[in-house]
């Protein structure tokens, strides 16, 4: 039996979902970041994130830990490309969808669901804008040509696709008569049904208040690469206020269990 902790609105759990539902692999699904299932979250994954699996025992947290493990462990419909440069690349997308696309799309978004009686800093959204103006021009030309950002359907694609779902709620999409190649890319996702499903599961999600009263919104989960991309935008006096007014929570810190 394999156990996703997964959330409907955190794009890495929805990549692993995405990967669950290419591949074909039967899973029972806990949502992780629901309240009441906190303690059992934290008993998988020390620093009480999403997503993590449970395979007949054996636990695996991080997406990207998450997504090798499958391919590893269940090969068919592959999600990493066999040949070795469309390898590295499909890699290099995913890491650009984790670690440089979820922190700007991410820091900007507190204004959108959280609870906060504040407006977003001056000079945020204009910072994403640009920073992710920049990550569009690379997928469009990536794009040019070729139906899928590695040529087959790849990780690539399943890292980015629930990222850029979320872009136009938060007025910071890509230009369509700039980016006619990552439009057409865009509408080729939604119309698969694995993406259609996936973002249905999350509009279905955000627009049930009984879902939303799950999950933690006066505080905010903070790490890594989100408070990097807030500092090197020149926040850090912000950032320090929500310390100091206790609005963060931090993740919890455990060895590999
Ligand atoms: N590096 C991790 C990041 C996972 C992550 O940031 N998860 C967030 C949701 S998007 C989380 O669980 N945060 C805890 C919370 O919001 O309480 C991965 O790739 O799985």
């Amino acid at each position: 039996m394999l156990t996703l902790y997964g959330n409907a609105f955190s794009p890495f759990a929805r990549k692993v979902q995405l990967i669950l539902e290419h591949k074909g692999i039967d899973y029972e699904y806990v949502d992780g970041l629901a309240r009441d299932n906190r303690d059992r979250l934290m008993k998988v994954n020390k620093r009480i994130e999403v997503p993590a699996i449970d395979h007949d025992g054996l636990i695996v947290v991080n997406s990207a830990d998450i997504a090798a493990y499958l391919e590893r462990v269940f090969p068919d419909r592959p999600v990493y490309p066999s040949d070795t440069k469309q390898w590295v690349k499909a890699r290099a997308w995913e890491r650009c969808a984790d670690s440089t696309i979820d922190p700007i799309l991410v820091d900007i978004s507190y204004w959108v669901w959280a609870i906060r009686t504040d407006q977003i800093p001056d000079g945020l959204l204009e910072a994403a804008r640009a920073d992710l103006a920049l990550i569009y021009d690379a997928l469009n030309d990536e794009l040019d040509g070729q139906d899928w950002v590695c040529g087959e359907l790849s990780i690539a694609d399943i890292a980015l696709f629930p990222h850029l779902s979320g872009t136009r709620m938060l007025r910071v999409s890509f230009d369509e008569a700039h980016h006619p190649n990552l439009l057409a890319w865009y509408k080729r996702c939604r119309d698969t049904k694995i993406f259609a499903d996936d973002m249905a599961r999350t509009k279905t999600f955000l627009s049930d208040p009984a879902t939303m009263g799950t999950v933690e919104r006066n505080k905010i989960f903070w790490r890594g690469d989100r408070i990097e991309w807030i500092l090197a935008r020149g926040y850090h006096d912000w950032f320090m206020k929500e310390i100091t007014d206790g609005r963060v929570i931090w993740p919890e810190y455990g060895a590999p269990a």
